[in-house]
């Protein structure tokens, strides 16, 4: 991106900071007031300037011109620069893999569904790591059904109180294994089914226990040549990227379920989960739909704007989650040979969806809009309307085609509001 497009973005965005602003102060809603908080840039004068690098061109190099130049160089080219640079290199499928299916219930939620719990063992040990799948097909229908899938926070049981979920996985970063259906807020399953949809989650702990050593547990010691060891090249894949390996896997075992279409599967993800559900996606093709919700630094959020959560503080709070170069672009962003829109760009021509909520200026609402509004010349090349505006919309109001997104009222969370805007965009695109 040269100057006078990446100055016209910043210029645009400087207007919309205005409404927010005064959308959050109408509100009331509390700002953020932990330390970490208060140590975070929020002050859209205090952005630094930036220059985006160009999604259609490598640093120095001739801009890529044709889709087919798009998917043959340079699409595997900047995959390889977040492989290296952000999240690590992510293996193949898996030694050894294999799907098993624990329950099905034809009858369940009143009838409306039919749940079926799988697990997928990794590594052909019954006792090594393992991905416990929950889904709910729709009941009364001729067709497979299209299906959103996304891991969930605090274990399978916790999305809906259905006494049939078997109780497994606990609170990532808390130790108490939290109640049945104590996220279900965030998971409005009836609706989902009503509309059509299957639904499919499992705990992102299984993948990977959320904590600095948590790769000793996981995945990624499947993979390593020298189990153990706490050396790790400088691109070796983190958890995050070890998450997104697990949807990957996730979509090789419903490519075989017979209840669900798989050309038809959307992938969704809250926050450090909806970082994963871009880096999943832009890698796997298969996901037909990709969902970011309020994924912020890391995930949606340019990188090099420095507002709320930077670079610099996520490799200190979460050291796992990134491959250990990404480390060194914390004292400078603008060194970082990529940025976020580029991730969003990784997913064209395919739909992608990025919210944001007013009151997560620690994930940089802004910095969302842009890195969506930065995506878009790839979407163009690929004969794909993309959002539609330069300027972020007013709270609660969806904007766009390929690339949607809205920001919505309110805290960092997923609500019955983002639900309605994602089965809508899915309804769309899956034509429905
Ligand atoms: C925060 C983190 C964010 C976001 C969030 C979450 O502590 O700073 O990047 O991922 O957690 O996942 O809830």
């Amino acid at each position: 991106m040269n100057r006078s497009e990446a100055m016209k973005i910043r210029r645009s965005l400087g207007r919309a900071k205005l409404g927010w602003t005064f959308g959050i102060l109408l509100m009331g809603g509390p700002l953020p007031t932990a330390a970490w908080a208060a140590e975070a840039n929020y002050d859209e004068s205090r952005v630094p300037d930036y220059i985006l690098p160009d999604p259609l061109r490598k640093e120095n190099g001739r801009p890529v011109k044709s889709a087919q130049a798009w998917r043959d160089q340079r699409r595997p080219e900047l995959l390889r620069l977040f492989e290296t640079h952000v999240y690590g290199r992510t293996p193949g499928p898996t030694k050894r893999m294999e799907f098993k299916v624990r329950s099905v219930d034809p009858d369940a939620l009143g009838g409306k569904a039919t749940r079926k719990e799988v697990t997928i063992h990794f590594g052909g040990a019954p006792d090594g790591p393992q991905l416990r799948l929950l889904i709910y097909a729709p009941n009364g229908r001729e067709r497979p059904a299209p299906a959103f899938l996304g891991l969930n926070f605090n274990g399978n049981h916790t999305v809906h109180a259905d006494p049939g979920i078997t109780i497994a996985g606990g609170g990532g970063e808390r130790a108490a294994v939290p109640d049945r259906g104590s996220s279900s807020r965030r998971w409005p399953v009836e609706t989902i089914l009503d509309r059509g949809y299957a639904l499919v989650t499992a705990w992102y702990g299984d993948l990977e226990p959320d904590r600095a050593d948590g790769w000793k547990e996981g995945v990624r010691e499947l993979f390593r040549p020298n189990p153990g060891s706490r050396e790790f090249p400088p691109d070796a894949w983190g958890a995050i990227g070890a998450w997104a390996w697990g949807l990957s896997r996730a979509m090789d075992y419903l490519e075989t379920d017979p209840d669900i279409d798989r050309d038809r599967v959307a992938l969704i993800g809250h926050s450090r989960l909806g970082k994963t559900a871009l880096w999943a996606g832009a890698q796997d093709e298969r996901f037909k739909i990709v969902i970011s919700n309020n994924s912020g630094c890391g995930g949606a959020a340019l990188s090099r704007r420095q507002f709320g959560e930077t670079v610099e503080r996520i490799n200190r709070v979460f050291p796992h989650w990134f491959c250990a170069r990404f480390k060194e672009y914390g004292a400078g962003e603008d060194r970082l040979p990529v940025d976020q829109h580029q991730l969003i760009a990784l997913i064209a021509p395919r739909p992608v969806y990025v919210a944001s909520a007013a009151e997560d200026l620690w994930a940089d609402p802004r910095g969302e809009f842009l890195a969506a509004l930065a995506a878009e010349p790839v979407y163009r090349l690929l004969g794909r309307p993309g959002l539609g505006v330069n300027d972020p919309p007013p709270l609660d109001h969806a904007v766009g085609d390929f690339i949607g997104y809205h920001i919505r009222a309110g805290k960092h969370d997923v609500t019955d509001y983002d639900w309605a805007q994602y089965l809508g965009f899915a309804d769309r695109h899956f034509g429905k």
